[in-house]
């Protein structure tokens, strides 16, 4: 028996719009089963997947744990020219890179601006996820937040780490693109473009992403101003025009 593929996100977590942008793009069928963080676990692990979110449980019952592995799938079948051309090794490595050094730190420097906002909070969580994980997510808010920020390291010295690996991953992409290239590797979108774009959103906050981020009137206005510096910059346009082609 066939199912639609389901993929079971946390509704703003940029490895789950790092699949579903693989997914969209494939034009594959799936569902989102969305959750708020932590609640995620339940979902995850009833599947048979790890902790962390996305996992997609195909329409063969197959279960992938890794957001890479998702695009790979993607690859396999969908309709869209390949994310990983093959022998592209230099795709397969930049795209490991923005999995382990960009990701989290854009997360942590993202909910370091978030968390301490009640009001920018709570709107994101607000937005997705069945109705009672919202309600208890808004009633459990200062202990989620103190939860996520022991779990993820969110403090002052954690967000000055991150925002060098942020500052050194941009100023290593805008090398790149220095020639005038339109994409990382070769001449169309590839999984390092599509994996830049999708991590670097939490600094970037680019339009197609809003759905996931406060209302823009909520947005803390020392959050806005590093987004701006981050989307002035060479790989900072480039991630935004990746989204445009969204
Ligand atoms: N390598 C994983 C990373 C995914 C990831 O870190 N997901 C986070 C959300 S942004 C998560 O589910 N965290 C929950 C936890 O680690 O307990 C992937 O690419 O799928």
């Amino acid at each position: 028996m066939t199912m639609t593929p389901r993929l079971i996100t946390i509704a703003f977590s940029h490895y789950c719009e790092k699949a579903r942008w693989a997914l969209d793009r494939a034009d594959i069928d799936y569902v989102e089963d969305a959750h708020l963080p932590l609640f995620s676990y339940l979902p995850l692990v009833r599947a048979g997947a790890k902790r962390t979110a996305p996992a997609l449980v195909t329409d063969d019952g197959t279960v992938l744990v890794d957001s890479t592995d998702i695009l790979r799938w993607c690859d396999a079948h969908g309709r869209a020219e390949p994310l990983f051309p093959p022998g592209d090794d230099e795709v397969v490595a930049l795209e490991e890179e923005f999995d382990r050094h960009l990701g989290p730190a854009t997360r942590r420097l993202g909910y370091f601006y978030l968390l301490k906002d009640k009001r920018a909070t709570l709107d994101v969580l607000a937005k997705h996820g069945p109705r009672w994980e919202r309600v208890l997510g808004k009633a459990s808010r200062p202990l989620a937040a103190a939860l996520l920020r022991r779990g993820l390291r969110i403090d002052p010295a954690g967000a000055e780490r991150s925002r060098a690996v942020i500052d050194r991953t941009f100023s290593e992409i805008g090398e790149r693109l220095r020639d005038g290239r339109k994409y990382l590797c070769g001449d169309r979108l590839t999984a390092a473009d599509l994996t830049f774009a999708a991590l670097a959103a939490p600094v970037l906050l680019p339009d197609q992403y809003s759905e996931y981020l406060p209302r823009e009137e909520l947005v803390p206005p020392a959050f806005r101003e590093v987004a701006d510096a981050y989307r002035a910059t060479p790989a900072g346009e480039y991630g935004l025009r990746m989204y445009l082609e969204r």
